[in-house]
């Protein structure tokens, strides 16, 4: 049983917490062997996922506590005893929806804006300020319900997306299948809207992030996944500082309030050449990897500072499971390479999230194999 030092100020009743490896990892710690979970775990490549789908529109089960808690479930349950987190079933375009735009998600084709941002007076259109707690209220039950229905298997993680994905998304109206050109061109023609409109997206992040961990939320991720459309500049000016400021207040939010200290992970897809700068200074207790670098390189650039996640490439679970055994055992020898006694710190993962055509079994295989080539070697 794991002893919980601050007590929230929420007084849920949680069932102890039976496995708190992910939590020692996010904190810098040596673990038997690698926590591992999945980007996207909880999804269309689960048959028991597409089932609920076929009754229930998207947004629905993502503002129905007891659907979004079923499906969070669901991998837990598949995979019993080799998932070592859960996620709350959402989506980072909620924070949008909050701010008074209308999002779609209309079946197999990603999300859509029917009236995107198109200029600088369009952000006269958004709420402002949000009353975070009162628009995604039904995060905050989702996630109370789903700690409680965990019953202390395995933490459960909470999340958003970071201040310059979601404008990228609020702006171009659509998924990444048509590139951001239009959310590009803003932060060059309107750089003083582009930041307005930055810093509003950060306040929601920030009280957003706040109240999961005050639902029970027990580590938070914020998901940078276009930051591989900026410069290595424009990452600097128009990502960065928010990322920053989110961990910031959320750690002095939570302090303020004596919750529990939940670490807090960042996923900044695309920004390998900013990770010695986040590992400095950004404040998260973790870096999620993409594919895109070697885990013995990420670990020379970061140091002690953090902890690590990630970062197979997703297309290995395509591969079949020869070279799924294989790519799992050279990442985790990537990782313990870089310190001799084993896994220090790291949380197993994809690189990006796991993609709708996955075979189940061969998810299963993967995780089998992290738990097979983790393991400290005493
Ligand atoms: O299991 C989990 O991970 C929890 C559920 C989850 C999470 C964490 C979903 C469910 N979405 C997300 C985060 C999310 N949503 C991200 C960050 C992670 C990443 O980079 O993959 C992003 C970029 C989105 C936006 C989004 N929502 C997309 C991507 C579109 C694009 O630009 O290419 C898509 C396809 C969605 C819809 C969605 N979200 C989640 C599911 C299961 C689905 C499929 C919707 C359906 O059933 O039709």
């Amino acid at each position: 049983m794991v002893e919980i030092k601050h007590l929230p100020a929420v007084n849920h009743e949680f069932p102890p917490l039976k496995n708190d490896l992910i939590l020692r990892a996010a904190r810098g710690e040596r673990t038997e062997r690698a926590p591992v979970w999945v980007m996207r775990q909880a999804g269309r490549y689960l048959p028991e996922f597409r089932k609920v789908r076929e009754h229930h529109a998207f947004f629905d089960i993502c503002q129905t506590p007891t659907l979004a808690t079923k499906i969070t479930l669901q991998p837990i349950q598949r995979y019993s005893g080799l998932l070592d987190a859960a996620i709350i079933f959402s989506d980072i375009l909620v924070i949008p929806q909050a701010m008074g735009m209308i999002v779609e998600m209309p079946e197999g084709k990603g999300p859509t804006f029917p009236q995107p941002l198109a200029g600088p007076d369009d952000l006269a259109r958004l709420k402002y300020p949000v009353d975070v707690d009162h628009e995604l209220g039904y995060v905050y039950e989702a996630i109370t319900m789903t700690r409680k229905e965990l019953k202390g298997e395995v933490p459960l993680i909470g999340f958003c997306g970071s201040p310059w994905t979601l404008m990228a998304y609020m702006i171009q109206g659509g998924g990444s299948r048509g590139g951001f050109h239009s959310a590009k061109r803003w932060i060059f023609q309107y750089p003083a809207a582009s930041k307005d409109l930055l810093s509003r997206i950060t306040a929601v992040c920030i009280d957003f992030l706040i109240g999961q961990v005050r639902a029970g939320a027990q580590l938070v991720q914020v998901f940078d996944s276009w930051a591989s459309e900026l410069s290595p500049h424009d990452f600097e000016e128009f990502s960065l500082p928010y990322l920053t400021a989110i961990a910031r207040e959320v750690k002095a939010g939570l302090q303020a309030e004596s919750l529990h200290p939940a670490p807090m992970i960042l996923y900044p897809k695309g920004a390998n050449y900013a990770l010695a700068d986040l590992a400095r200074s950004s404040g998260y207790d973790v870096l999620g990897l993409d594919w895109c670098i070697e885990p013995k390189v990420a670990r020379g650039v970061v140091g002690d500072l953090v902890s690590l996640q990630g970062n197979i490439d997703p297309d290995i679970l395509y591969g079949g499971r020869e070279a799924i055994e294989r790519e799992v055992k050279r990442m985790c020898e990537g990782f313990r390479s870089s310190s001799t006694e084993g896994p220090k710190g790291w949380i197993a993962n994809l690189g990006h999230g796991i993609t709708p055509g996955v075979d189940p079994d061969d998810m299963h295989c993967f995780l089998s194999c992290v738990h097979k080539y983790s393991r400290q070697t005493v």
